[in-house]
């Protein structure tokens, strides 16, 4: 009887609501996927994320680290799916995807100093304002793109010229671009993703990779290397998007929800980005006193530079006259986060 009462209070109050057209705010639980642990730049970014959302609706994020549901492309797969509401993926393997993402892996087209990166980053219009509708024809809406550090080549062997690299197998990212890159380097690039390049390291079947120092440091990729070179050819990026059906039926509010939780942790970890390089390095020369430490001086870059415009040819015959105008316009911003 008692439950007869409960079933026939809830259904009239239901009917109620529906009735006096006011909607019921549902608590939801959002799945997050990213490519690193919550230590990591893109752990730290999803945890303040994550807290923002909390703090200001009964939604919950539930955060799955790298490793726990694939490798970067499954995970992608999961996400355009509708399986993942928000995703953390690089442009170093979401450029298989969507080509003009590889403008973040062209080299020299992005500032080294840590100030400059900030801005690039923050206000460049080509970050800001030209990739939205690109990441949109693959179904996902784009919220924040953000720098983890510069790009640092780890090697067994010195080199500080094409002519050095060559013959040295360097594993890079699976993003199509990285290959042209390492090529037009003069190196043998192998591209595989992250979950096989510790074996490959300890086996030999590469001899370097790249990444930036924090991740380097993190994961102990400088125990299996002999020295890292900064070259200065990249920051190395993420992005992180939602499914664009999942966006798109939100309310009102939860959109903003979304984005203003976006926006808190892009300010909170492009401060913290500005660190990651020193903190990286610091803590690289404190438990590795022997690893040897290079960077190349402005004459040995200015080669690899010229080597690089092999490589903005094969980006631009791949991303096309769209990939064309990011490219110029990231230039410009380039130029202009100088002068800030
Ligand atoms: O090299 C990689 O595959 C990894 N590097 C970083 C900095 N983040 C995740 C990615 O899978």
């Amino acid at each position: 009887m008692k439950r007869l009462a409960k079933f026939a209070f809830s259904t009239f109050a239901m009917v109620g609501t529906i009735a006096l057209g006011v909607s019921v705010a549902q608590a939801d639980n959002w799945r997050y996927a990213m490519e690193e642990g919550l230590n990591d730049p893109q752990g730290l970014y999803a945890t303040k994320f994550k807290e923002v959302i909390e703090a200001n609706s009964d939604h919950t994020v539930q955060i799955y680290p790298v490793g726990s549901l694939g490798e970067s492309a499954d995970a992608m797969e999961q996400a355009q799916a509708g399986l993942l509401q928000f995703i953390d993926q690089s442009p170093g393997f979401t450029g298989a995807l969507i080509p003009e993402a590889e403008a973040f892996l062209v080299p020299y087209v992005q500032p080294t100093d840590p100030e400059e990166v900030r801005t690039f980053f923050k206000e460049g219009v080509a970050v800001n304002e030209m990739f939205h509708e690109i990441y949109r024809e693959q179904g996902l809406e784009l919220l924040s793109v953000f720098p983890e550090g510069q790009q640092v080549v780890t090697t067994m062997e010195e080199f500080r010229s094409p002519e050095d690299l060559a013959g040295m197998k360097i594993r890079t990212m699976t993003s199509p671009l990285l290959l042209e890159t390492y090529k037009a380097f003069g190196a043998s690039p192998i591209a595989m993703p992250w979950g096989e390049l510790i074996g490959a390291l300890k086996t030999n079947m590469v001899d370097g990779q790249e990444n930036p120092t924090i991740w380097i440091e993190a994961y102990g990729l400088d125990n299996l290397t002999k020295v890292m070179t900064y070259t200065g050819h990249a920051q190395y990026t993420t992005a992180v998007m939602a499914n664009a059906d999942f966006y798109d039926g939100l309310s009102d509010e939860d959109k903003k929800l979304v984005q203003d939780a976006s926006q808190q942790a892009l300010d909170y970890i492009l401060d913290l980005a500005v660190e990651l390089d020193e903190k990286g390095l610091a803590k690289i020369k404190e438990t590795n006193p022997d690893y040897k430490i290079v960077r190349l001086t402005e004459e040995e870059r200015a080669v690899f530079k010229e080597r690089a415009k092999a490589v903005e040819k094969a980006f631009i015959e791949r991303a096309g006259e769209r990939g064309a105008a990011i490219l110029e316009q990231m230039k410009k911003d380039m130029e202009a986060a100088k002068k800030m």
